[in-house]
């Protein structure tokens, strides 16, 4: 866990975005290096989003297959009102992994927060997208953090303590598998302070070929997305992985109840780095991403089990996504 004193000594930017200098390049490179040789080989979803994998992933929210965006946009806005009375106004809105902060924008004038909190791991990102955001909202303080907030929670002193309500959309919680995703929601609650609560997005088990298009369209933008990671790779380990020696896999497991996304050799290749290499046989994987679904109801005994309570739910009529606010106990 990072010490808050480090943020006082943390790099503020033009757009006065905190950022985090906890994950430094070793660091990085070791965790990649890891599972670049565990078998089967696998590196965590965050690597994704790099800037271009951050646009690349905007693009995906506006593919005709992936529902997920647009049916929790939709209910959204047909439960406003009841999503608002629940939050309350003024509240502490920590937004985790904002992107491009549009989802938690839309809801400003709704729930009027006192101040906004985008945190995401692709800083310069978040940085050019929330500068028009502060002018547009001049009476919202503001506090962009640039940080994996997969790894700390720990947040500068200039977020107040006060009505924190974390705001963690678009099922992103699915990236991580139910065991891992209830510690999380755990570090949450400890992190909402007397009077927190978390509003949340769930996608919900459904069809098995509606899955499977959501992360499989037909323009490729999400297989794009997926081979991106090999340039952020490149980048980050001074590896030499060419992206026409890929193939993007993905598939809905309905025993594991997650989506995976893999990446796979076109042939028998070694890839090299930096202190090390790996040879793929033709076919083999890299795993890249998890995406868990649940139940309304097997999340909300998650949500009991990480310490909320006061539970509220709304979904769509096709029961293909689920928002809930839940009260930190
Ligand atoms: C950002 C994790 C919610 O799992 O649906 C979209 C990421 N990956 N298409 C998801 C993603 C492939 C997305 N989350």
């Amino acid at each position: 866990m990072l010490p808050l004193q480090n943020f006082s000594a943390s790099r503020a930017t033009a757009a006065d975005l905190v950022l985090d200098d906890d994950a430094d390049a070793d660091t990085i490179r070791a965790e990649l290096q890891a599972g670049l040789l565990a078998t089967p080989a696998f590196t965590a979803p965050k690597y994704l989003y790099d800037a271009l994998g951050s646009k690349l992933f905007e693009a995906i929210c506006l593919l005709p297959e992936y529902y997920p965006t647009r049916t929790e946009a939709a209910i959204f806005d047909a439960n406003l009102a009841a999503i608002a009375q629940a939050v309350g106004l003024g509240a502490t809105l920590i937004d985790l992994g904002a992107g491009n902060c549009a989802k938690a924008v839309r809801l400003f004038p709704a729930l009027q927060p006192r101040q906004y909190v985008p945190i995401d791991i692709s800083a310069d990102f978040l940085a050019q997208a929330l500068a028009p955001i502060r002018s547009r909202f001049p009476k919202i303080e503001m506090t962009g953090i640039g940080l994996d907030f997969s790894s700390s929670l720990d947040l500068p002193d200039t977020v107040s303590q006060e009505k924190r309500l974390f705001f963690y959309p678009g099922s992103s919680i699915g990236n991580f598998a139910p065991a891992q995703a209830e510690a999380f929601l755990r570090r949450i609650r400890a992190a909402c302070g007397a009077d927190g609560a978390l509003l949340i997005g769930i996608d919900l088990i459904k069809e098995k070929a509606i899955l499977d298009a959501a992360y499989d369209d037909a323009l490729g933008v999400t297989a794009a997305f997926n081979l991106n990671l090999l340039h952020h790779l490149n980048r980050l380990l001074g590896a030499n992985f060419e992206v026409r020696d890929w193939l993007h896999r993905a598939f809905y497991s309905p025993q594991q109840s997650r989506i995976e996304m893999h990446l796979e050799a076109r042939r028998s290749l070694t890839v090299h780095w930096h202190g090390g290499q790996r040879y793929f046989a033709e076919g083999e994987r890299i795993h890249t991403e998890d995406s868990y679904k649940y139940t309304a109801q097997s999340f909300i005994e998650l949500l009991g089990a990480a310490g909320f309570g006061a539970i509220r739910k709304w979904t769509d009529e096709r029961g293909w996504f689920a928002i809930m606010h839940a009260q930190a106990l």
